[in-house]
């Protein structure tokens, strides 16, 4: 079993595994010259060879205990038939997004419009750099997604959404069909060598107590069930939430990602499944020194309880790669 399933399936306390979101992407230099050669974001996600190539790069530097799928959530509204483009200094622009349309999408053809990932997954698993590791799988959670789809922008640049939350009936016969494509996409991952899942929420921390309740909890936690019945473990990161406790009891996946707002003390007091991450992403950008204390800092909290190591969000592009190193060697050492 590998380390990331010792720690999920049998509550290993002595392994501290780690793997980074955002472990490959714009910090490795290898990375950026594919991406330069590259300026289609999307055509890139589905070319299967690149990017199997760039799933394996942060692998062939630091000894991760995973590795992440060279993808994108937003790869779901593209399967319903959606425009998604990534323009430079901007980031997601989608296209115009009509309901019915996306009610007719049969599962046959969202599945064929996403084959290349599930291609690229199926090659990764034969990989020899895999070997002892975990291949994950991911997606975005419906919220998360629906919103992209409907604001058709990142809420960096507008995340003003009651506008579009009045049409209520829209609302929740889309999160019905995000729910069902979620778990297709998910299944085809299972198939195809994934062995743990994680689902995205990037925007969970936009709403609501009331709100989360309605259209993250509810959702959220059918996914849940449906992945545990394949019998591969599922990671929530319901990022930005302000009381992952509430969360972790109504939803109860197998391992929580905690972002860095979370107090890691409460939450190991608190939360009774596994816990992975926390740590915040800019200590990559500091001293050797105050990074070192930080992770220390962790791993004590955790050192009687199950935990994955991992930041409370993705890699900073501008990140030294030393560093990664240098974090990596720290977590390892502590062993
Ligand atoms: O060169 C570039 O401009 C590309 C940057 C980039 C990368 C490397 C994007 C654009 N996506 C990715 C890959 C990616 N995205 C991965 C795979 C690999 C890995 O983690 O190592 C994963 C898991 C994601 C997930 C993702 N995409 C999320 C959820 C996690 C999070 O960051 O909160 C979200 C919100 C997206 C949308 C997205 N994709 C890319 C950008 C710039 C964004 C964010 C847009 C925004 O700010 O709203």
């Amino acid at each position: 079993m590998t380390p990331i399933q010792k720690v999920i399936k049998e509550k290993n306390i002595d392994l501290k595994p780690i793997w980074l979101m955002r472990q490959a992407g714009r910090y490795l230099p290898e990375f950026r010259k594919i991406r330069a050669e590259n300026t289609d974001f999307m055509k890139l996600c589905f070319n299967k060879i690149l990017s199997q190539e760039i799933t394996l790069q942060p692998l062939r530097r630091f000894n991760f205990d995973a590795a992440i799928i060279f993808s994108d959530i937003l790869v779901i509204p593209f399967g319903l038939g959606q425009d998604v483009k990534f323009e430079k200094d901007y980031g997601p622009r989608l296209g115009s997004f009509n309901l019915n349309n996306v009610l007719e999408v049969q599962e046959i053809d969202f599945t064929n419009n996403l084959k290349p990932i599930y291609d690229c997954l199926k090659s990764l698993r034969k990989n020899k750099l895999l070997n002892n590791k975990d291949l994950i799988g991911f997606s975005g959670a419906p919220w998360t997604i629906l919103f992209y789809m409907l604001n058709k922008k990142s809420p960096k640049q507008d995340s003003s959404f009651k506008k579009f939350l009045k049409k209520e009936n829209d609302i929740f016969r889309l999160l019905e069909i995000l729910e069902k494509f979620i778990k297709i996409h998910i299944k085809n991952q299972v198939e195809s060598g994934a062995t743990v899942i994680q689902l995205f929420d990037s925007w969970a921390g936009l709403l609501s107590e009331a709100q989360l309740k309605d259209l993250v909890f509810g959702p959220t936690k059918r996914i849940v069930q449906y992945v545990k019945s394949l019998n591969v473990p599922i990671i929530c990161f319901p990022r930005g939430i302000p009381n992952y406790e509430n969360f972790v009891n109504e939803v109860i996946p197998d391992a929580i990602s905690i972002d860095d707002m979370t107090n890691p003390e409460i939450a190991a007091e608190q939360i009774n499944i596994v816990v992975q991450g926390g740590l915040k992403p800019e200590l990559l950008l500091g001293s050797k020194e105050d990074l070192k204390k930080e992770v220390m800092k962790y791993l004590g909290i955790f050192k009687e309880k199950p935990y994955i190591f991992n930041l409370g969000h993705g890699v900073p592009p501008n990140t030294d790669p030393g560093m990664i190193d240098y974090l990596v060697k720290v977590v390892k050492n502590f062993q």
